[in-house]
């Protein structure tokens, strides 16, 4: 469509990229629904989407078998010097990355659409929200970010002539030649994607993906990499966490920003349904907190996104009820598998798995066949306002005040169910050293211990060695008024292998025993590690554990943790002088405890 933008640098930015590209045509998004059903229709048409019948105005995708997930080996972050960088980042100089992407832009878009999407990462007008400009040629993408991001006009408005954008140039790396045939999912293949971010320069460059994080560029490359680097220079926090509101049978509210790593249940969390009397959880954001302090002196957090892109297989009425509840209508799935009577099935999802069903490969699939049918990270793409029990708040332009931050992970011994901070030292030290067992849905061979600071390791846009500085800087200017952090293990497994802790709706006890400690309600005894909930401390009435399981899931095995200092001074040791001297103290003072 045409319009005619004021904004001149965002003006040169496109031409200049049209130039570069040389799309057949260059489109500038307005976010309508007219728009999103117009680009559904083609994609139905050219055999990219299909029409998933039973659940209104959604689709089905399936992706080049090459093009999954987000793909950390070719994600980097280039600055001009590495050590800025840091050593848990990719990292190429960026005028020898600039150049070698600009031959690979080089007439990439020949017989496609280039979109222009201008959107809003958090509600339009927001103090904490940030403006991105998307160039794209992928109509996937397009309406994707319909649904994870504000999209359209009403951010151009918000722009004016010379407002700050961040521009994020996405192309899926494959040209048409006149005559040449489209595929399904066009991309480019490994060796050609780059997803690479210029932190100094606040743009992105993501060449030769249409998957999730590495062509939505609004979510991992925007709302964490490069905000996470202006929120170090800006004085804010750009983290990986889910957000969600805790209120009491009392009334009184609560605000938890809990990170994890890449598929450790952050929507399930967000997203719980208590079970115990009288409490109610309801979801801000499933993947994204920006935090601000706000003239009180608190900390306020916004969900950037606009909607869910979750993990598929595993979500069921029994693991995610409110997930569920947001899949009836307007849902983009990907890689998900398709049954005979039209609606489309993952693994996990509740009830038997269907006698027949198509794979997320186009291929007949039955429960005998040897691979699953729906990939391990197939996704949903679906809008956070459909959820049953979104907060009335999660729009709040100036966002909700944190009390808790929750670090986490999933590991099958020695960290216990949950524990305090002793400071907000400790608490930095406790997200600094985190560490998860990989899954299926994430990155590495299953099972591989990985120590993932803050979940933030793939998202960091600066060195980690900086960015656990700035969370100690953080805390210095929020004094007092800092929340309370706590480290929570859902997984902790017995000597024979299976989980101790049923989770799911009952780690509302292990929220509501946080709520106690900062109310001042609850007890907690101190361990080398941190504080733990005394004797009735946690409420398990009406809980069927036993005794025992209460007591491991609770223990803190000396010896074990003994075990792991070597493993987090390796991990320390690669930070060289940019680890703060805090984080030193702070190990030295575990050991001191361990004795
Ligand atoms: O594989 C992808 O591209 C998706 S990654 C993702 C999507 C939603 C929320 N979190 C993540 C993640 O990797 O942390
Ligand atoms: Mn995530």
């Amino acid at each position: 469509m045409s319009m005619i933008i004021k904004h001149e640098k965002l003006n040169k930015w496109v031409r200049e990229a049209a130039d570069l590209c040389r799309p057949d045509e260059v489109y500038w998004c307005d976010g309508s629904k007219e728009e999103y059903d117009r680009l559904m229709a083609r994609s139905v048409r050219s055999g990219s989407a299909i029409v998933i019948d039973k659940r209104p105005n959604s689709f089905l995708f399936r992706s080049d078998p090459s093009d999954v997930a987000r793909v950390e080996a070719r994600t980097y972050i280039s600055t001009p010097k590495q050590i800025d960088a840091g050593p848990t980042n990719n990292w190429l100089d960026p005028d020898e990355l600039k150049s070698t992407m600009k031959e690979l832009y080089a007439g990439c878009m020949k017989g496609r659409t280039l979109y222009v999407i201008p959107f809003s990462m958090g509600p339009i007008g927001s103090p904490i929200a940030k403006i991105g400009i998307e160039i794209t040629d992928s109509p996937y993408v397009v309406c994707n970010m319909h649904t994870m991001t504000r999209v359209g006009t009403k951010v151009l408005d918000v722009l004016g002539e010379d407002g700050e954008f961040i521009p994020c140039l996405h192309s899926i790396g494959a040209p048409l030649e006149e005559g040449q045939e489209d595929v399904p999912w066009p991309c480019a293949p490994m060796e050609k994607k780059y997803i690479s971010h210029f932190p100094d320069e606040n743009l992105i460059w993501s060449y030769g993906s249409g998957y999730g994080g590495n062509a939505l560029l609004g979510k991992k490359c925007l709302a964490l990499r490069i905000a996470s680097a202006m929120a170090r220079r800006e004085g804010w926090m750009a983290e990986h966490m889910l957000i969600l509101r805790l209120t009491s049978p009392g009334g009184r509210q609560y605000h938890i920003a809990a990170a994890f790593p890449s598929a450790c249940g952050k929507t399930n969390l967000a997203m719980l349904q208590p079970t115990i009397e009288g409490w109610k959880c309801e979801t801000i954001g499933d993947d994204i907190a920006w935090m601000k302090i706000g003239p009180d002196g608190r900390l306020y957090a916004i969900n950037p996104e606009a909607g869910f892109f979750g993990v598929a297989p595993g979500t069921s009425y029994e693991s995610n009820p409110m997930a569920m509840d947001t899949l009836h209508e307007n849902i983009i799935f990907t890689n998900c598998a398709l049954k005979d009577d039209g609606d489309i099935w993952w693994e996990g999802m509740d009830g038997e798995p269907p006698a027949h069903a198509i794979d997320w490969k186009g291929r007949d699939w039955s429960p005998d066949s040897k691979e699953p049918a729906a990939h391990p990270n197939a996704r949903f793409t679906a809008p956070a306002s459909q959820c049953p029990v979104i907060c009335r708040d999660w729009e709040k332009p100036e966002g909700v005040p944190i009390d808790i931050f929750i670090f986490g992970g999933r590991r099958a011994g020695v960290v216990p169910l949950v524990n305090e901070a002793y400071s907000w030292d400790h608490g930095v030290f406790l997200g600094a050293t985190a560490s998860s067992e990989t899954t299926a849905a994430n990155i590495g061979d299953i099972g591989n211990l990985r120590r993932d600071p803050f979940a933030m390791k793939p998202f960091c846009g600066y060195n980690m060695g900086d960015y656990f500085h700035h969370w100690l800087e953080m805390g210095d200017k929020l004094g007092e008024k800092a929340p309370r952090i706590f480290y929570v293990n859902w997984f902790r497994k017995s000597a024979q292998g299976k989980f101790l802790w049923p989770g799911f709706g009952e780690n509302s006890r292990v929220l509501k025993w946080m709520c106690e400690r900062i109310d001042g309600h609850a007890g907690a005894r101190e361990t080398a590690i941190g504080l733990l909930p005394d004797d009735g401390g946690l409420d398990l009435a009406g809980l069927n554990v036993a005794a025992e399981k209460m007591e491991e899931l609770l223990r803190v095995d000396m010896g074990a943790w003994k075990a792991e200092i070597a493993s987090i001074e390796e991990h320390f040791a690669q930070f060289g002088d940019r680890l703060p001297e805090r984080m030193r103290q702070q190990l030295e003072e575990l050991k001191n405890r361990l004795g």
